[in-house]
């Protein structure tokens, strides 16, 4: 095959700039869980863009930030080990805020990847006025010498054909690493999972979002063949957040398994059923024998 590229970018920047959010937008599909707290994503999520003239495999990572936790660390070990072994690195940060200390700290670590090709990515740019991307642009242009300055916004489509072409121009020549159909490397197990703890985060405030861990204890494929019932856990750390996932009378709980359920059936085409139960693992975050449990 000739003129066809194909290799790994990857996506870092600080928590909730919208780098799972530019992910899901560039792949065509969901494959990484979004929301308005930080810490969303924990694992190397990766998504396969698709183009005649090559393929780019996004990997989406946990937001880089000062740990306070022994997961917080385990989420910047992620970020580390992805650096070291992409092509392209994209440093997202978002129109609506100021460069800061935390920008400034992670364009820092983007030297352990002195060969990977670098570009700064403003993401969120229909939240600002002309006036203030142009500022944010000079901004990150001030951080260094970048490959290439892009500003997107994954929420309305601006920009994103460009990002991906700038980064497909940045890719070696390589054949296919994927099938052409092929969207994520995540398993049904593993989607299904996080499209759980995407919806136990909704409506939940300070520590509790970081506190939630998800894992499926079992999958039933009943007897017509379609139908899959899904056994799944919702892991927090304390008594008291227990008592808030389940809510008055069971009321949130029945809201998390109802959008649970719906979004599952969209990565899937026969029916899917979720029973939930939430259980208590004491500190997890801080536990290194916990943390291993839950695949951290
Ligand atoms: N207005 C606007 N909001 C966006 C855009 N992209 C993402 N968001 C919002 O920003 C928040 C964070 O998005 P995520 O994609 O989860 O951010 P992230 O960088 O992956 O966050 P972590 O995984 O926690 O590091 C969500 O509320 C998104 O809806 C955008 O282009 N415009
Ligand atoms: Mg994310």
């Amino acid at each position: 095959m000739t003129n066809y590229r194909a290799g790994f970018v990857t996506f870092v920047g600080r928590p909730n700039v919208g780098k799972s959010t530019l992910t899901n937008a560039l792949v065509g599909e969901k494959i990484a869980i979004i929301s308005d707290k930080p810490q969303t994503t924990r694992r190397a999520v990766r998504g396969i863009v698709h183009r005649e003239d090559g393929q780019i495999i996004i990997v989406d990572t946990p937001g880089m930030h000062r740990p306070r936790t022994l997961l917080g660390e385990r989420l910047n070990d992620v970020v580390h080990a992805t650096l070291a072994e992409v092509d392209v690195i994209g440093f997202c940060v978002p129109a609506n805020e100021p460069v800061g200390p935390g920008d400034r700290f992670i364009n820092e670590q983007l030297e352990e990847a002195p060969k990977a090709r670098k570009i700064a990515i403003v993401t969120k740019a229909e939240t600002v006025s002309r006036d203030v991307l142009a500022a944010r642009l000079v901004d990150v242009q001030g951080l260094r010498e970048w490959d290439d300055i892009v500003p997107v916004s994954a929420a309305e489509d601006i920009q994103l054909d460009t990002l991906t072409g700038i980064i497909l121009a940045l890719l070696p020549d390589s054949e296919p690493l994927y099938p052409s159909d092929m969207k994520t490397e995540e398993s049904f197990e593993q989607r299904a999972a996080e499209l759980v703890r995407e919806a136990a985060l909704e409506g939940v405030h300070d520590e509790l979002p970081h506190s939630i861990a998800v894992t499926v204890e079992e999958i039933v494929t009943r007897d017509d063949g379609v139908t899959r019932e899904l056994y799944v856990n919702i892991v927090v750390e304390r008594d008291s957040q227990k008592g808030i996932i389940i809510g008055r009378g069971g009321e949130r709980l029945k809201r998390i398994r109802e959008q649970a359920q719906r979004e599952i059936s969209q990565i899937t085409e026969g029916r899917v059923i979720v029973s939930i139960r939430v259980k208590v693992a004491k500190e997890w975050q801080r536990d290194p024998k916990q943390l291993g449990r839950l695949g951290f």
